[in-house]
């Protein structure tokens, strides 16, 4: 494999899709060396397979606002690779959502998956619809349109989505609900349910959760513990949610959250009931910086600007991909954080990882990091087939134990001579030697 002639021939062919070609030289190079080193690899055309999805679905999602106006969006599924079990990822809603954001986020998927050890393939789906100040009866009707165009792609052995930004449980439910009514079937065919009809007691929060866990084997590989340390968290939705009651019930101190418009810091953390005004917010969909600095005191607001320019010792990015750059990055290490572990896609510019690296900074990236949430996916998919549900902590633990499971590997493909262990090239080349392993085996197909 020659990484820089790919990329040529990537870029020609899709031009323009950034986020996309950013997310694969990523991983080819990585994987560069254990790929060359397996000659069956490029006779079998792994590579060339791998980069390019199985199907894209494209579709227009119609739907009528409150006032009887016509609205068009678009919507997308990226089935990228199916090679170790069915399709299986998030649904984005939001205005920046393209083909390229989806494409990048469909080929992590693939290697994010393989890292769980559970049997899933990789795959996107979205739509450019913006469910900011929207009314709930709109989000439904949004909702009902866009399943009534991709149905037909899904099923619990073919491919079963979940939530990702701007989809939570509300609009997983009436997702769900048209797919069930279409095929008359109530199956797993999604993950993220509603807790009493199939859903996973904590899979709102795994994802966060499984990020402050693999923050937690890093320290733990080098003698440390999260107790004390200082933490700066990005956003406020699913992901950070979780991080930030993991955090703090492992004796973190949480000292931002963030949203697009700049971030909170509060000096006093943000702990307990704060966690809960937040919540409050967001569920009347309204913006939350403002009004939690007026309810807390302390609290500072700081108006178009990211949460990486405050001293820390731990870093967590949950809200979007590329919302820390260089500069970020040499901020952090400036402050002298140790450990950056992402909630989100692909949070780091390139640039800004190799500043981590250079620095020897505990870098977890996402598809290893935030695995956690698609791992109790897995998981609420297991309990859907047995037709059983298993108790929260009963499914914390499993959660626990695969995010260990997941740094180990890592540590074991991205131990460096000095003991430095770069997780991102470890992440890459465990998660693909599985899903190369299984293309070997099943054909040219
Ligand atoms: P949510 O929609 O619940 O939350 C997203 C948060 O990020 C919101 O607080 C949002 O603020 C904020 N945000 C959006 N854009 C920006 C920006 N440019 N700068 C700062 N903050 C911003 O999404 P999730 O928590 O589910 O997802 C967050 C990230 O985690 C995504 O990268 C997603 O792909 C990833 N992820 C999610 C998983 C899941 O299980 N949900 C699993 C693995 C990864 P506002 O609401 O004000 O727009
Ligand atoms: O990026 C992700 O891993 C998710 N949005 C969760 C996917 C899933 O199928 O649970």
């Amino acid at each position: 494999m020659n990484v820089d002639k790919l990329m040529i021939d990537l870029e020609k062919k899709h031009p323009g899709e950034v986020e996309y070609l950013q997310a694969v030289k990523e991983v080819l190079e990585s994987i560069e060396e254990v790929y060359n080193q397996n000659p069956q690899f490029e006779a079998a055309g792994i590579i060339e397979r791998l980069v390019e999805p199985d199907k894209i679905i494209t579709f227009k999602v119609p739907w009528v606002d409150d006032q009887g106006k016509a609205h068009v969006n678009l919507g997308y599924r990226v089935q990228f690779n199916n090679a170790i079990g069915p399709y299986k990822g998030g649904i984005r809603f939001h205005p920046s959502v393209n083909l390229s954001s989806l494409k990048f986020l469909g080929f992590e998927q693939i290697f994010k998956n393989s890292l769980t050890t559970l049997p899933m393939g990789g795959a996107k789906g979205g739509s450019d619809f913006n469910p900011k100040g929207k009314s709930q009866q709109e989000i439904m009707r949004f909702c009902h349109s866009f399943m009534l165009q991709l149905w037909k792609n899904l099923g619990p052995d073919t491919d079963v989505p979940a939530g990702d930004i701007g989809v939570g449980g509300r609009e997983v439910g009436y997702m769900f609900g048209m797919h069930k009514k279409l095929t008359g079937e109530h199956t797993g065919v999604f993950t993220g349910k509603g807790r009493n009809w199939g859903g996973s007691l904590i899979r709102p929060e795994a994802t966060g959760f499984g990020a402050v866990y693999f923050a937690q084997e890093m320290l733990k590989a080098q003698g440390e513990t999260l107790e004390g340390k200082i933490a700066t968290v990005s956003g406020f939705g699913n992901v950070s949610w979780g991080a930030i009651r993991k955090l703090n019930q492992l004796g973190a101190k949480v000292m931002t959250i963030s949203g697009p418009d700049g971030y909170i810091y509060d000096p006093d953390g943000i702990s307990g009931e704060k966690i809960d005004y937040l919540l409050e917010l967001r569920a009347s969909n309204q913006d939350i910086a403002k009004p939690y600095s007026y309810e807390f005191s302390n609290a500072q607001f700081h108006e178009g600007k990211r949460p990486w320019e405050v001293k820390c010792d731990l870093a967590f990015p949950c809200a979007i991909q590329n919302e820390l750059d260089e500069n970020d990055a040499k901020n952090l290490v400036k402050n002298g954080c140790k450990v950056v572990s992402e909630g989100a896609n692909m949070p780091c510019v390139p640039e800004a990882i190799d500043i981590f690296l250079e620095n020897k900074v505990l870098y977890g990236p996402g598809k290893a990091a935030n695995a956690g949430g698609v791992a109790t996916s897995g998981l609420e998919q297991t309990q859907n087939a047995m037709k059983l549900s298993w108790p929260a902590e009963e499914v914390e633990e499993k959660l626990r134990q695969i995010m260990i499971n997941i740094h180990d590997a890592c540590a074991k493909y991205g131990k460096e001579s000095d003991g430095y262990i770069n997780y991102m090239k470890g992440a890459n080349i465990a998660g693909f030697i599985k899903v190369a392993n299984a293309m070997l085996d099943q054909g040219v197909i």
